[in-house]
């Protein structure tokens, strides 16, 4: 225990001097604001989608369905939402046959994007293989059947963490993720969140230390929750190795009247 103390300095150090070296301090800088505008509570919403979990009666599972990637709510170490543990398509993707969904902002409007930020956890454990793996951003200005044009193809790691992508500054009215692969299971695909972020030009070297500082910010809040995700699960590895102490040793017990 004495160490990771430490070792969080570093990090944190390493972080803070990586944040304040960085290359661009021109003006005019172009970076990634520090507001999800894809959060249904920003105005985010869903406008299509190929499928979602279904139960034995065809009826659909709210706690499964397409708008829990833009909630907020995300799966946390051994936390889950009760209400949303992602969204589970009704079935697994592939190159010929893709998963997807379309994702629009408040009003419908253009933005100019810069980040999507991708959360693969959902209530599913990461060893069956279901998170979402292999994505292709597309954005369209039109309308949501689009045209559409490809913007990045993000690989994502099988990690249950927020992970960040950043493509060159492009519009968008109507983003639409092709999902062609997960994790390894012929099941279904699952996401925990998407975050998009827009394109700011920082027109002062303040503005741009300040965003970057709130991006640091966001960064080592992402750190803490991982660090707290990982002493959950060395807690429950040890909690379930110890061995189980022997029972029927109650002695003879007499209720007592209080
Ligand atoms: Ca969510």
């Amino acid at each position: 225990m004495g160490k990771s103390p430490l070792s969080a300095t570093i990090v944190v150090s390493v972080m803070v001097i990586a944040a304040l070296a960085a290359p661009g301090y021109a003006a005019e800088t172009i970076v990634a604001g520090i507001t999800n505008i894809a959060a249904a509570t920003n105005g985010g919403h869903i406008v299509a989608f190929s499928s979602q979990a279904l139960d034995e009666n065809g009826k659909i599972m709210p706690e499964w369905q397409v708008t829990n990637i833009i909630d907020g709510k995300q799966v946390v170490g051994n936390y889950t939402p009760a209400d949303s543990y992602g969204w589970n398509t009704q079935y697994a993707p592939s190159d010929t046959d893709p998963q997807w969904v379309v994702i629009a902002f408040e009003g419908d409007r253009t933005h100019l994007l810069r980040r999507i930020v991708i959360d693969p956890a959902t209530d599913d454990p990461d060893f069956i293989g279901r998170w979402v793996r292999d994505i292709e951003v597309q954005v369209s200005t039109t309308t949501p059947e689009g045209p559409y044009r490809p913007v990045t193809r993000p690989l994502v790691m099988n990690k249950p963490i927020d992970q960040t992508f950043d493509f060159l500054p492009v519009e968008a009215r109507y983003i639409r993720l092709i999902i062609t692969g997960n994790h390894g299971s012929d099941k279904c695909v699952g996401i925990g969140e998407v975050k998009l972020y827009e394109a700011i030009v920082a027109e002062s070297i303040i503005d741009d230390l300040i965003i970057r500082l709130e991006g640091l910010l966001d960064d080592l809040k992402r750190y803490r929750d991982f660090q707290l995700y990982r002493q959950e699960q060395a807690t429950l590895e040890a909690v379930t190795t110890k061995p189980t102490p022997p029972t029927g040793s109650e002695g003879p017990g007499e209720a007592e009247g209080g």
